[in-house]
């Protein structure tokens, strides 16, 4: 890996807020793309450090500074990531489901998203079915957008789907999911509308449904 990736790829796994900061300051005047920033840089690091924690090396306090760190460094790199200048191309309610306070992932998609032109409505982490339901009745979106990164809480994907259906709201929205858990399968068994791996394939599947 290039000498700056690695030195914050470091700082991220280490926590060090400042030393990503200074890192992909460094990495953007070194010309790198912030794309490859981002990837290499610092999900590849949080890559690592999940892996840590699953090996005993690392623990939640471990987990939690390096996520302040990525947080603090996706903030930096945030106007180098999206184009403001573009026309809206639908609204989208964004959230990571109940019982789960994993948002980096689902920042990182609603940063995408938003560049790319769509108007967000993020709920935060932990959100209930019912303010699912809530803002899509207040708020009319397009789009609800829905994020888990735990096994156990997967599954209130399904009931979010299924709560929208019984309220006969389902045919008024698409739901897009994702997140670490999330596969292609699982979104076609809960009857969601589309998977996304990514940030950048989330604003594919977003832009591809709306079209439709
Ligand atoms: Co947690 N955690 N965590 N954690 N954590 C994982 C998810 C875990 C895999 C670690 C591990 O064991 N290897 C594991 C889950 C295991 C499982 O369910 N099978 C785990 C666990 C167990 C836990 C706790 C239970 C630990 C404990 O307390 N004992 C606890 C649960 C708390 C809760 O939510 N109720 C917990 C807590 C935490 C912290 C709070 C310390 C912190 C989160 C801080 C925060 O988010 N503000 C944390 C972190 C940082 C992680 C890891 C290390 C990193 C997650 C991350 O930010 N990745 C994670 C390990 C891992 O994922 N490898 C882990 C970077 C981010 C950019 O990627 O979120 O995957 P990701 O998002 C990607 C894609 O998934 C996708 O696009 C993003 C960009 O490419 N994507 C979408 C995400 N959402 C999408 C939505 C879409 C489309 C794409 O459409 C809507």
């Amino acid at each position: 890996m290039n000498e700056i990736l690695s030195t914050l790829y470091n700082a991220v796994l280490e926590g060090d807020e400042a030393g990503t900061k200074q890192g992909i300051q460094a990495a953007l005047d070194a010309g790198l793309e912030p794309g490859k920033i981002l990837a290499d840089g610092m999900i590849a690091a949080m890559k690592e450090v999940g892996k840590r924690f699953e090996d005993g090396d690392y623990f939640v306090p471990e987990m939690l500074i390096s996520a302040r760190a990525m947080q603090s460094g996706l903030a930096l790199l945030k106007p180098h990531l999206v184009n403001s200048n573009v026309k809206a191309a639908g609204k989208i309610a964004i959230g990571t489901v109940k019982g789960d306070l994993h948002d980096i992932g689902k920042n990182l998609v609603a940063l995408m998203l938003e560049g790319a032109g769509f108007e967000i409505k993020d709920l935060g982490v932990d959100v209930p079915i019912e303010e699912f339901i809530r803002v899509a009745k207040e708020e009319k979106p397009d789009i609800v957008a829905m994020s888990a990164l735990l096994t156990t809480t997967m599954l209130m994907m399904k009931q979010t789907i299924d709560a929208f259906e019984a309220a006969g709201l389902r045919d008024k929205v698409k739901f897009i999911i994702g997140g670490a858990p999330i596969s292609e399968t699982y979104a076609n068994q809960i009857g969601a509308d589309g998977f996304a791996s990514d940030a950048n394939r989330a604003v594919n599947m977003a832009k591809s449904l709306l079209s439709k």
